[in-house]
């Protein structure tokens, strides 16, 4: 182990930890034992030296005067955010306490976890937590908020999260970024498809907001929420009609593909337009554009999945690549995400065996305020680390009447007082991942990484594995297995994998080398893992669970009467709702903007930069409209998760719907419709 937070002066070697594909590879600079500046790390592969912007500035956030540095009490009321600073003692002995209690009266399925990802290290997000609540009993948290629609859908048709190695994608000649704001969400792909244009790449995205990806394409396809399938089907139905299709392709790598020139007749480029406001004439020059130009190259984003809809539309475009044969071709395909060549021995690593009730509910993390307020065996206590879902998530209304209620004893662990830790009972202060030991898998560029601390854990910050270890001893647990160093966790995790790309890959090469990428080799020839081996254009899978064999344009759920569709999306300056605390990142992105079209802002009376009412019947908010023509007309969007402020009323989440996504248990943030008036 190598004893960099000792050490006072000096550069570190270091890994982002935040929720983003590209895990950025860093050197963190030193001086009298803190942080004064973090670079790219110029030697790693495929991020080599360059980082965003909110990065850049992570000092700011790790020396934020608001930072927690001990744990708190409750004492005001619930969402007050009034506390006093008790021992760490106190706090386990207070939470301990109260759980055993309710294990006796209610049983542990009362008290539930509530995470997601704020951390990427796999021991902080999903090690010794899950070890913890499996030997709890614990309800369990369905943690589908993020991209479980998608990745159903893309399974469907692909086996597992294959895709394309990025670096390749240098050799593409067209890129399509498909429901993905890559400019801000995935730089270095963008960064890649940049140095392709230079030797004559073109870049097509498809979305439904012109933001600073769509303004950066040499050509932007606007389309209507939700209807990205149909558009997709309309490119099949052309390819099969021109014969533009790889028939040696389709007849060794795939199946279905006879049933699927017959199902996609009836998507006809006339039909087609009338359900996404592609004009025709685009959709005829798109699908030639593809069938036309090879390696080329598909980024499936996370937006086109966040809808009732998701998961057969991403399984519809993950489709696409097979009809041309692209996947022959060096940087050709598509990635949707890369998590499956660094599948590491997740059950050593959580070892559900420790949950004696195999009939324990499961709750999906998408309805937690409904849960929270309507279960016929109430949730007594939530425990919520790395995540903040006072903001993040869906129906947001429901899920802070859910955190208020008097008789839920919540606790949260954060650096910060976020806006669910202002509802709880017990605050438990987080070290930040620099101060961590951990390993990282990134599920874009196939490299594991190493994290060993860089600098002390600030105040009495503690990280998740050790409150974990703490919170076991004091419930009396005395399983090895809660007990574990993190050395340990991170060995194990990488023993007897069953994963052949990344047999060999041990704890002492990642402490020597910091990144070690999978042995990759191309999927094809090869196998992939459906029930055919084959990429299944039909899949009788789905059919078995009654779903529709073959990709199909199924259109939004009915979201009420109201006329536009809306469509929160994250912004450039924060991650998620991380960073929306910090006085840099705010004045960066100034505030949110709502992009109306200006035929319905004329309709309505609404001129640029006024300010207006957006609501529905789950909530409403007020922000400034941006009036022209970023997205069509009938859609408004909007960008960044921002916190609450004095004076504004910006909980966007507040308006969008809870239902569940068509596949995986997805989130359906982008499916939600409201209405805007001016304020007068
Ligand atoms: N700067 C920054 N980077 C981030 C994040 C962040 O908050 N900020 N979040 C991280 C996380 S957790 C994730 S999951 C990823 C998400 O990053 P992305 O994969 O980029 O996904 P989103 O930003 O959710 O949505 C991408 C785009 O989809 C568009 N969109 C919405 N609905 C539709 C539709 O029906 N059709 C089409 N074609 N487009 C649609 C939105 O307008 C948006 O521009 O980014 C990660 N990286
Ligand atoms: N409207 C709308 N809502 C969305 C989305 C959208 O596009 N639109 N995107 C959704 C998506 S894709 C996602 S992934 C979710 C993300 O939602 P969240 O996972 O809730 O992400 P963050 O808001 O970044 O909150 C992460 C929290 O974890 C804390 N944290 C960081 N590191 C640690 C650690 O080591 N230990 C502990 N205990 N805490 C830590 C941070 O301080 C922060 O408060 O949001 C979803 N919500
Ligand atoms: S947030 Fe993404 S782009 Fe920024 S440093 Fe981290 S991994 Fe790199
Ligand atoms: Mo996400």
């Amino acid at each position: 182990m190598n004893t960099y937070a000792n050490q006072k002066d000096g550069i570190f070697p270091s890994v982002c930890s935040l929720d983003c594909p590209d895990q950025c590879g860093l050197l963190i600079h030193k001086k009298d034992g803190k942080i004064i500046k973090v670079e790219g790390d110029p030697n790693h592969p495929v991020t080599k030296g360059n980082i965003c912007n909110k990065v850049r500035n992570v000092p700011e956030r790790l020396y934020d005067e608001k930072r927690l540095q001990y744990p708190l009490k409750r004492v005001g009321k619930k969402g007050e955010g009034t506390f006093r600073r008790i021992s760490w003692n106190e706090a386990i002995q207070e939470i301990t306490t109260h759980w055993k209690g309710l294990i006796e009266t209610d049983g542990p399925e009362s008290i539930i976890p509530y995470s997601f990802y704020g951390n990427m290290g796999n021991l902080s997000a999903e090690g010794m937590d899950r070890r913890f609540f499996h030997r709890l009993g614990a309800s369990q948290l369905d943690r589908t908020i993020c991209s479980t629609a998608g990745t159903m859908g893309y399974k469907y048709t692909m086996g597992c999260s294959f895709g394309v190695d990025p670096v390749d994608t240098l050799h593409a000649k067209l890129f399509i970024f498909w429901g993905i704001n890559a400019v801000s969400t995935n730089m270095h792909q963008w960064a890649i498809a940049q140095k392709a244009r230079k030797n004559g790449a073109k870049i097509v995205v498809i979305d439904v907001h012109k933001n600073q990806t769509g303004r950066m394409a040499d050509w932007f396809i606007p389309i209507l929420p939700g209807t990205d399938a149909a558009l997709a089907l309309g490119m099949m139905h052309i390819l099969f009609e021109e014969n533009l299709v790889d028939e040696t392709f389709l007849h060794e790598y795939t199946i279905g593909h006879v049933e699927l020139r017959d199902h996609v007749v009836q998507y006809t480029p006339g039909a087609v337009s009338k359900i996404t406001g592609v004009p025709e004439e685009d959709i005829y020059r798109l699908a030639r554009l593809y069938a036309e130009t090879s390696p080329s190259f598909i980024r499936i984003g996370n937006g086109i999945q966040h809808h009732d809809n998701g998961g057969m539309c991403v399984r519809t475009i993950a489709c696409l690549p097979a009809l041309t044969g692209q996947w022959l071709h060096r940087g050709g395909g598509a990635i949707k995400s890369n998590s499956s060549y660094l599948e590491y021995n997740e059950t050593w690593l959580q070892q559900p065996d420790l949950l004696k009730n195999k009939n324990t509910r499961v709750i999906n993390m998408n309805a937690i305020g409904e849960a929270l307020l309507s279960l016929e065996k109430p949730i007594k206590s939530m425990y919520v680390y790395q995540s903040n879902p006072a903001v993040v998530a869906p129906s947001g209304s429901k899920v802070r009447q859910g955190l208020e209620q008097e008789d839920l004893f919540l606790v949260v662990h954060d650096l910060f007082l976020t806006e669910t830790a202002k509802y709880a009972d017990i605050i438990l202060p987080a070290t930040s991942s620099y101060e961590n030991t951990d390993f990282y898998c990134s599920y874009w560029h196939n490299h594991i990484q190493i994290q060993e601390p860089v600098i002390e854990a600030y105040g009495e910050s503690k990280p998740n594995t050790d409150v974990f270890r703490l919170l076991a001893k004091a419930m009396g647990f005395e399983d090895p297995a809660l007990f574990e160093t993190d050395v340990e966790l991170i060995t194990g995790a990488l023993k007897n994998t069953g994963n052949p790309y990344i047999e060999g890959i041990t704890y002492e090469m990642l402490a020597e080398k910091k990144y070690v990428k999978a042995n990759l080799k191309p999927l094809f020839p090869g196998k992939l893992e459906t029930p055919s081996g084959k990429i299944e254009l039909y899949s009788q899978m789905m059919a078995d669970v009654g779903l529709p064999p073959l990709p199909t344009y199924i259109p939004l759920c009915d979201d009420g009467d109201f006329p536009l569709q809306f469509v929160p999306a994250p912004n450039h300056n924060f991650l998620n709702s991380t960073f929306s605390n910090n006085e840099k990142h705010v004045s960066l992105e100034k505030e949110p903007k709502l992009h109306i079209n200006i035929q319905d802002a004329l309709s309505r009376s609404i001129e640029d930069g006024d300010v207006v009412r957006v609501w529905n019947d789950r909530g409403d908010c007020k922000l400034k409209v941006s009036v022209g023509e970023n997205v069509l007309p009938g859609v408004v969007a909007t960008q960044g998760l921002w916190s609450d402020r004095p004076g504004t009323k910006h909980h966007l989440n507040s308006l969008t719907p809870d239902r569940i996504a068509d596949l995986g248990g997805g989130a359906t943030f982008f499916s939600g419709r409201v209405d805007v008036e001016k304020v007068l």
